[in-house]
């Protein structure tokens, strides 16, 4: 299978499956010098997990990072980094009658059509799974950004199904399980959700993410603009279906007057761009949006086809998420974070002697 390398000089390659021993990736090009240790991985990786909260899959995984490469007494040396978890929960029995029936909205008709064969166990190679390694992959990216130009990837729901947030406040986000930014909606929110996991039946989720602090000047046009790889990126994550910049779709009803962001000594005046102009930052906050599909694993009873080609009924057994957006914000903030790295890099390679140039709107 290609396809599995993300970026340019900051790349990351995935591989394992969902039933497999493990999963893991390998980065490629991570600036030498940065300080890590194992223990780091861990407050992303548990945002991200599984059977952390009543409200996900009950899949219960440690998702302890090992370090096999790449630093050496704490700190990155420059060398190939890889990382490994180690499957330690998978239930394959679940998966018994999918070896021979494709579930509705999933790959897996998809990947046969593809290649012929397929590992029906979890989803093999298609499951969220993956996700957990872009999630370890970003705290690396996160932790350089930081360091050297203060960027702060974050990121929340900003809607689940017909729900969304009533107030604003960052500091509600992480001390709830929907990274929801409204706590007064806690109780409404897990009514709604309980009652969609009685009901059997699943939801979508947007989740926006903000990165502070990018200077302008990074991305690359014409190909590798900053918006098309960040859309490129994000998409890339199991369920998404949508992905926005700025103020994306709802720029269809603008006008020009009022979509332009105006721009004086003392700032810009608004961000409907999202901190993206002809694909280069302009030093406002990146913004992106994305929206997941309701999770295609339900207990709702589904029409599809047997290998043989009958029709067959498919129900769906297993440790599923009522709402995949749900966990999706690590995962979003991560993509965002590899996309900037990697820009950052290719920034400083091609125009590091530029530096900065008047006048510099704040
Ligand atoms: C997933 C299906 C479920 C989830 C899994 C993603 O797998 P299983 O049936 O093996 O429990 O638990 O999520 C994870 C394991 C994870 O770490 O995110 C799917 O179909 O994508």
């Amino acid at each position: 299978m290609s396809s599995n390398t993300f970026g340019k000089l900051f790349s990351v390659t995935t591989f394992g499956e969902s039933h497999g021993p493990a999963i893991g990736c390998v980065i490629d090009g991570c600036p030498p010098g940065l300080a890590i240790a194992a223990e780091e991985f861990r407050t992303d990786l548990d945002r991200r997990a599984t059977g952390r909260s009543r409200y996900t899959s009950q899949r219960h995984e440690a998702d302890d990072v090992e370090i096999l490469s790449g630093v050496y007494e704490g700190k990155t040396t420059g060398t190939p980094i890889a990382l490994l978890i180690r499957n330690v929960d998978q239930r394959s029995k679940d998966y018994g009658d999918i070896a021979s029936t494709f579930r509705p909205g999933h790959a897996d008709y998809t990947y046969w059509q593809k290649y012929g064969i397929r590992d029906p166990r979890g989803g093999g190679r298609s499951s969220a799974r993956e996700t957990t390694m872009r999630v370890a992959a970003g705290v690396l990216a996160k932790k350089w950004l930081d360091e050297h130009f203060g960027i702060r990837v974050r990121g929340y729901v900003a809607q689940i199904g017909e729900l969304t947030p009533e107030t604003f406040d960052w500091s509600a986000v992480e001390q709830n399980p929907f990274f929801w930014p409204d706590s007064a909606q806690m109780p409404a929110l897990e009514s709604y959700v309980n009652a969609l996991r009685k009901s059997g039946d699943s939801v979508g989720a947007r989740v926006n993410v903000v990165a502070e602090g990018v200077p302008p000047g990074w991305g690359e046009p014409i190909y590798g603009k900053l918006d098309g790889e960040l859309a490129s990126a994000l998409m890339s994550i199991n369920a998404v279906k949508g992905v926005e910049v700025g103020d994306g779709f709802a720029a269809v009803a603008q006008r020009g007057s009022q979509h332009r962001d105006e721009m004086s000594m003392e700032g810009f005046a608004s961000n409907h761009a999202g901190g993206i102009l002809g694909g280069i930052s302009s030093g406002q906050p990146v913004t992106a949006s994305i929206v997941l599909k309701p999770t295609s694993s339900i207990l709702i009873p589904g029409r599809s086809v047997t290998l043989a080609g009958e029709p067959a009924e498919v129900v769906t057994k297993g440790r599923h998420d009522p709402c995949v957006g749900m966990r999706a914000t690590p995962i979003a903030e991560a993509m965002v974070a590899l996309v900037l790295i990697d820009q950052a890099l290719r920034h400083r390679a091609q125009c590091g002697d530029v530096g900065a140039v008047a006048p510099r709107i704040p």
